[in-house]
């Protein structure tokens, strides 16, 4: 298949370790696919569904005890613990390599081998990045093939040892020797006992996001847990935004919004680059470009319908693999909670147990299920999506959820400041999960688990890359908050749709046509600034959407500073100069 001797060197290494019967190479064509769909049905891996009402679309089920990202479980070995950081897991290189090793030792005994060769971003693109994931597990075999470019044409394009090498083995998924592991400096990724998406799928969190990130800080460019969408006006002027919020803010919902009517029928549009990556480089001309480096959706089903994410629903009707949701056994169609209010009285929940929809009283679908389709089927989909220079972007966003702290949008000063804002993004937890409800969970930037080095390191890599840009040329940077609640505990804002008003004044602002007003944390819109045709919203509401409580943001102050305590010395000066003028600007 390929001549390269760093890939058949490493090859013949891992094929000595992990011991497989058989070694087959993914070319990426559509035959091989459909044979592994096949024999992965076969074998009772994936299930099919009903193919006229889902065709190309596939079920799979995970361990009980494997249905998450791990991050207790997840490390990143760089030479030094300094290295790495105080948020990250790190043990020595060398202790790990002998750990795994002996994990790895004799583990595809009696399996096949799959070597997947794939891009992470359009092929031969410059942003672009190649990996070879080496697996036991069809299942990650097809998930790749949708949410990656993979096949020979990837193959022909590696430059000496310029890959990622990352290897996958199932093993037993046993939790307690359950490793996802980085090692930066090698350019190599280890995963093994679990087969869930986000500890398998290689190419996703483990290389666009932790290794990319280190190899962005050394190649000055810009990894980053955003999603992409183009704004395009009644003109037909299309504006990109990339925007950062940690899980369960709604990245896919605002991906791929669908404007409030009377925006629609003005001729305004939102197309969809990505919902969960951003690749940034500063282009010739000074600005700042984005790809994303995924070739699909690995969404959560929960939540998602026909009211709140149309465009993700459509998303999933074909050549979809579903995890871990609910199988409506009478027409072998899927189901999850929020999908509809009619669960399948003749149901299989996602553990296998067969049960009455109506009655059951647990959830039928994983909370974490997921729907794994290519993006090509979303209609909105933006026709940049393959462009391989990207796209240039406008504006940066951070969000969180915080009920009393920020408003409902607001701007930083200028790039430094837009840094700080990111670095102080934090998100309260929610019933959904277990533990406290309303307490702060700092996640600058939303990379709390996916930078791949010191996290002091990389607000430093943020403000050198603001450095490079030219202040006129940068993207604006902007703070929102759809979840801002009232004295009784109601959302203020109607959030999904509507959040294109928001949008609007942000690239308003970015094209200098609209006014702001100063405030302690930075530039607020003034009054009537945001459009609230047909909403029912009163000016007062407004007004507290838009209010900055100093007693409680002298609060989230002290909250900052003791989270970048553990940062030491090595937290960069600006961000304690920031950190200052802030607590002063509150006084
Ligand atoms: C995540 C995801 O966990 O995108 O952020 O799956
Ligand atoms: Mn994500």
């Amino acid at each position: 298949m390929t001549e390269n001797k760093f890939v058949l060197n490493w090859l013949e290494e891992m094929k000595a370790l992990c011991q497989p019967d058989n070694v087959v190479w993914i070319d990426g064509s559509e035959e091989q696919l459909e044979a592994l769909r096949a024999e992965s049905v076969a074998t009772g891996e994936m299930i099919k569904l009903n193919q006229e009402k889902l065709p190309g679309c596939y079920f799979h089920r995970t361990a009980v005890n494997d249905v998450a990202r791990v991050e207790d479980r997840t490390f990143i070995c760089t030479p030094t613990k300094e290295e790495a950081g105080p948020i990250n897991n790190w043990m020595a290189p060398d202790e790990m390599y002998a750990k795994l090793n002996a994990l790895y030792s004799g583990s595809m005994k009696g399996r096949t081998m799959y070597i997947i060769p794939y891009s992470m971003g359009p092929v031969g693109s410059p942003f672009s990045k190649i990996g070879i994931e080496l697996t036991d597990s069809i299942y990650v075999v097809l998930n790749m093939a949708i949410m990656t470019r993979v096949g020979n044409k990837v193959l022909e394009l590696i430059d000496g040892d310029d890959f990622t090498k990352c290897l996958h083995a199932k093993k037993d998924v046993n939790p307690d020797e359950r490793y996802i592991v980085h090692f930066p400096q090698d350019n190599t990724i280890m995963s093994v006992n679990s087969a869930y998406g986000g500890n398998v799928l290689l190419g996703k969190k483990c290389f666009a996001l932790r290794i990319a990130s280190y190899l962005g800080k050394q190649e000055g460019w810009m990894a980053e847990h955003m999603l992409i969408l183009g704004l395009e006006n009644p003109q037909g002027e299309v504006k990109y935004i990339a925007a950062a919020f940690p899980s369960a803010c709604g990245k896919t919902n605002l991906a791929m919004l669908i404007p409030p009517e009377y925006l629609k029928e003005k001729g305004y549009k939102v197309w969809t680059v990505g919902d969960d990556i951003a690749w940034l480089r500063i282009g010739a001309d000074g600005r700042l470009y984005a790809i994303n480096p995924e070739a699909g959706f690995f969404g959560v089903a929960p939540g998602t319908s026909e009211k709140t994410n149309f465009n993700a629903l459509e998303s999933t009707k074909k050549n979809t693999i579903f995890t871990n949701v609910a199988i409506n056994n009478d027409d072998m169609t899927v189901w999850w909670e929020g999908l509809d209010k009619n669960p399948p009285e003749n149901c299989t929940e996602w553990t296998g147990k067969q049960v009455n929809g109506k009655t059951y009283d647990q959830p039928l679908a994983n909370p974490n299920s997921r729907f794994t389709a290519p993006a090509i089927n979303c209609p909105c989909i933006s026709s940049e999506f393959e462009n391989p220079q990207g796209v240039p972007i406008s504006a940066i966003v951070f969000g969180g959820r915080r009920a009393k702290t920020a408003p409902l949008v607001y701007q930083a000063r200028d790039w430094n400041h837009g840094v700080f804002v990111g670095a102080t993004m934090a998100s309260e937890t929610t019933a959904a999960a277990a533990g406290a409800v309303g307490v702060v969970r700092r996640d600058p930037m939303a990379m709390k688990p996916f930078v791949g080095y010191n996290m002091a390191d990389y607000f430093g890599h943020w403000l050198e890359m603001g450095e490079k840009m030219d202040a006129d040329k940068a993207p604006k940077i902007f703070h929102v908050n759809w979840f801002r609640k009232d004295d009784d505990g109601k959302f203020l804002w109607p959030g999904f749709g509507d959040n294109m008003r928001v949008l609007l004044w942000i690239l308003d602002r970015c094209a200098g046509n609209a006014g702001a007003v100063e405030s302690p944390i930075g530039l607020l819109p003034e009054d009537g600034a945001i459009d609230t045709t047909d909403l029912s919203i009163s000016a007062e509401q407004l007004k507290e959407l838009l209010s900055v409580d100093k007693d409680v943001w002298m609060e989230d102050v002290e909250n900052q500073k003791e989270y970048f305590a553990q940062f030491g010395d090595r937290l960069p000066a600006e961000i304690k100069k920031q950190l200052e003028t802030l607590e002063n600007n509150l006084k």
